[in-house]
């Protein structure tokens, strides 16, 4: 194992709660109408314009292009309103830990967020040091499932798909790990993430030796 894909919302920090909060609002704002929890996991993962899209289906609601233009706009400057509070306290239980055994065994840290504020998120939690690289997802043609952010991500720190394990906490990212031919190490519940190859239930319980081996025990 050579390198290893993060996600970033939901294995690194948890800034879902941002997203949907401002999603949330802008909704309100808008339609005066309230999101159901249940529409999180939907936008988990998925990029800016795919959520929208997502919660517009769900509320039954068309706008043009240049309404849709605006709300993605409004919606990220509220995102980004709540990401100025942001610090290392905010990085998830058991990753430092993690990214800090990476380190030690020489495996390369590639972010692969669907997120456009992947790296002022990083810098927000002093971690832009530990990653060799960062996937632009503005660059990659479609977003998660498909497989090209982790594509991307091992290219950028020139590693085979095949030689890395990659993180996740969204169906959508799962399956985009899977795609790619990396590894899949899912974080979070098994009604949802059953097509992880290894499952742990949060980030506290991410193990660099069990990951090493469930990885090496899958490529023998
Ligand atoms: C994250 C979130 C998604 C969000 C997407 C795009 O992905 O999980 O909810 O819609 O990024 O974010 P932005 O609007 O900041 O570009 P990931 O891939 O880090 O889990
Ligand atoms: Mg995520």
């Amino acid at each position: 194992m050579k390198g290893v894909l993060f996600d970033l919302d939901g294995v690194i920090a948890d800034t879902a709660v941002y997203h949907f909060q401002a999603w949330r609002k802008l909704i309100k704002d808008h339609f005066n109408r309230e999101l159901p929890a249940a529409l999180e996991k939907q936008t988990k993962g998925v990029s800016r314009n795919d959520s929208l899209t997502a919660i517009l289906a769900y509320l039954d609601i068309k706008v043009s292009d240049a309404a849709f233009q605006k709300m993605t706009d409004e919606k990220n400057k509220v995102f980004r309103e709540l990401l100025a509070s942001l610090t290392p306290q905010n990085i998830l239980p058991g990753i430092s830990d993690l990214i800090a055994q990476f380190k030690e065994h020489d495996v390369k840290l590639s972010l692969a967020s669907a997120s456009l504020n992947g790296p002022y998120i990083l810098e927000k939690l002093q971690l832009n040091s530990a990653f060799d690289a960062i996937a632009d997802p503005s660059k990659v043609v479609a977003g998660k499932p498909a497989p090209d952010i982790f594509l991307a991500a091992a290219s950028a720190i020139n590693v085979e798909p095949k030689e890395c394990v990659g993180i996740e906490d969204s169906i959508a990212g799962i399956k985009a790990i899977n795609s790619a031919g990396a590894f899949s190490v899912g974080v979070g519940n098994k009604s949802d993430l059953n097509q992880a190859k290894l499952l742990f239930p949060n980030t506290s319980y991410l193990n660099y030796q069990q990951i090493v081996q469930a990885w090496q025990n899958f490529n023998q």
